[in-house]
């Protein structure tokens, strides 16, 4: 077993509401909390708070507490931070939707996470509209925080100034947040997520990660994705740093916000690198501002690492985690020059982990100096989530009987504590650091008629990054650029196909399991 190498922190046990904005000073009301990076407009503090409670007060005027769960299907602008927090302030549990899902993407996270309210916004109206009404949420509990007639808006809350109740729930048990992420298979799943895990990774994470009262953060990660909600919604507020929504990600604008909001410290995933290693554009703006990158969600190739360094002059960090760990477990802290860019650093506070043979499931030692062998990495502490919702099976795959998660991930532990992750051995595939599980393309795959087989996997492109490419078996004539078509016109844009490989049959075990690990080796030998 291996643990952090610096000394424990203390979890207040608050909810989040009251560990990241019960002990704001005079001071700290009046800085900027959060910067409309499209229109400038800033909101302090002081308003933040002001909106969070009356949000929380209005909802909770209409029987929303403890038990109710919400949808928030929404892009990052300071009106997300005001809605999530104030839902979590009333009691009620956020389930935050990725805004690329389809209709169908959405009635499932909603049915499944058993929603019964909506927040979304007037663009993804119509959608969001379908999703609620198959799932059953009358048109009054669906929000449009912009405004849209016979919906309540956000206005509409604001209005109210009936205070929420106090809040009594444990933090240790009550559910936040339901982020849905596949895990290590199949479907995505709701992830709980206690107050404690969120205040928990919070502390584990805010003196690694160094974000300051005087940073101003680029928040272009998406709030919905575990990453954006920790780091940036979380993490940054209790720093008391300003944060520069961005609601879409386009190349030119995150060059253009950095310059004219002189952010500071910038959270990325590695495609972002590469952009901004590679883009002649990148001369053409004045990026001094920024200090720091932190990349995560995705690998990081160390010499892609030190270009972004070289090219911006600052200080490029990695992070590692997943969604039901809160998601940090790992990170090149901010004075940390000696690690290794392409590792993922070191164990945050207040966490165990361990490496365990793939084969035989035996703990991996430690060395005693160099770097040990590769195995799965299995991590426990207090940011761990509650389990999979409804689905106490997967949680029990996923959390063993000594409270280890098992991650997933192949890594290597040196014998400083440095850890690198150098495989998945699960079948999730990130795309640009968002999920996808395969499972679910391959069930898509075969319903196309002249699809007998198929099976989808992580492939590279010329960048290194990570795409899903697909091994299909065709029981007659189709082509490569009619099975990405059909998989487009059914899909959220992350999720597309982006390579096809027609092959004779998909490999499988006696059990009838795609044999993925094959798929992959074949894949190499066509590439290399
Ligand atoms: O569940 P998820 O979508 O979660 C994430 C979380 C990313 C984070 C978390 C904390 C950070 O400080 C940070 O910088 C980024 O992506 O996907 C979890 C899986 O993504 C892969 C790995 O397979 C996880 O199980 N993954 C995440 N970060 C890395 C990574 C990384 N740095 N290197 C390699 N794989």
């Amino acid at each position: 077993m291996f643990t952090s190498p610096y000394a424990p922190v203390e979890i207040p046990n608050l909810s989040i509401f009251d560990f990241l904005f019960g002990d704001l000073t005079e001071a700290e009301l009046d800085r900027t909390a959060v910067i409309d990076g499209a229109t400038g407009e800033a909101l302090s503090y002081r308003t933040l708070v002001d909106q969070i409670t009356r949000v929380a007060g209005a909802l909770a005027a209409q029987g929303v507490g403890p038990g109710t769960v919400i949808g928030l299907l929404c892009p990052n602008t300071p009106e997300f931070t005001a809605v999530f927090h104030g839902v979590l302030r009333a009691g009620a549990t956020v389930t935050t939707i990725n805004s690329l899902y389809t209709p169908d993407d959405i009635q499932r996270q909603l049915v499944d996470s058993g929603a019964t309210w909506l927040v979304t916004v007037s663009h993804l109206l119509p959608g969001a509209k379908a999703a609620a009404h198959a799932a059953g949420i009358p048109d009054e509990h669906v929000v449009v925080i912009d405004g849209e007639p016979g919906h309540p808006s956000l206005a509409d809350l604001l209005q109210a100034d009936a205070a929420p109740p106090a809040l009594s729930i444990d933090p240790a048990t009550h559910v936040a947040v339901l982020p849905y992420s596949s895990g290590t298979t199949a479907a995505p799943k709701g992830v709980m997520l206690s107050h404690r895990n969120l205040v928990a990774n919070v502390q584990q994470a805010r003196d690694l990660i160094g974000v300051v009262l005087e940073d101003r953060v680029l928040a272009l990660l998406p709030f919905y994705h575990i990453y954006g909600m920790t780091v940036l919604l979380n993490l940054a507020f209790k720093q008391r740093a300003a944060l520069v929504t961005m609601a879409k990600f386009d190349f030119v604008e995150f060059l253009r916000m950095i310059q004219d909001h002189r952010c500071s410290y910038v959270f990325i995933a590695p495609p972002i690198a590469v952009a901004v290693a590679k883009h002649p554009l990148v001369e053409s703006y004045d990026l001094s501002s920024v200090h720091t990158i932190l990349s995560g969600a995705a690998p990081l190739d160390g010499t892609l690492a030190a270009a972004v360094a070289a090219r911006l002059d600052c200080r490029i960090l990695q992070g590692y985690g997943m969604t039901e760990v809160s998601p940090v477990s790992h990170l090149i802290p901010i004075d940390a020059p000696h690690l290794s860019r392409a590792s993922v650093g070191v164990t945050v506070p207040n966490m165990d982990c361990k490496l365990i043979s793939t084969e035989t499931g035996e703990e991996i030692e430690v060395p005693s100096a160099g770097v040990s062998e590769p195995g799965e990495l299995l991590v426990r502490g207090p940011n761990v989530m509650l389990g999979y919702l409804n689905n106490e099976q997967a949680t029990r795959e996923t959390i063993d009987a000594d409270g280890f998660l098992h991650t997933g991930d192949i890594a290597t532990v040196s014998a400083l504590g440095e850890v690198t992750i150098v495989d998945r051995s699960k079948e999730l595939i990130k795309y640009k650091g968002y999920q996808i599980a395969p499972a679910e393309l391959e069930a898509l795959l075969l319903t196309h008629p002249q699809i007998a087989d198929a099976a989808v996997i992580g492939a590279a492109d010329a960048d290194g990054q990570e795409i899903p490419k697909a091994f299909v078996v065709a029981s007659s004539a189709v082509t490569a650029e009619e099975v990405m078509a059909y998989v487009t016109e059914r899909v959220a844009p992350h999720k597309k196909v982006r390579a096809v490989e027609f092959i004779e049959a998909i490999p499988k075990s006696a059990s009838g399991k795609i044999l993925r690990k094959d798929l992959r080796t074949l894949d190499r030998a066509v590439t290399v």
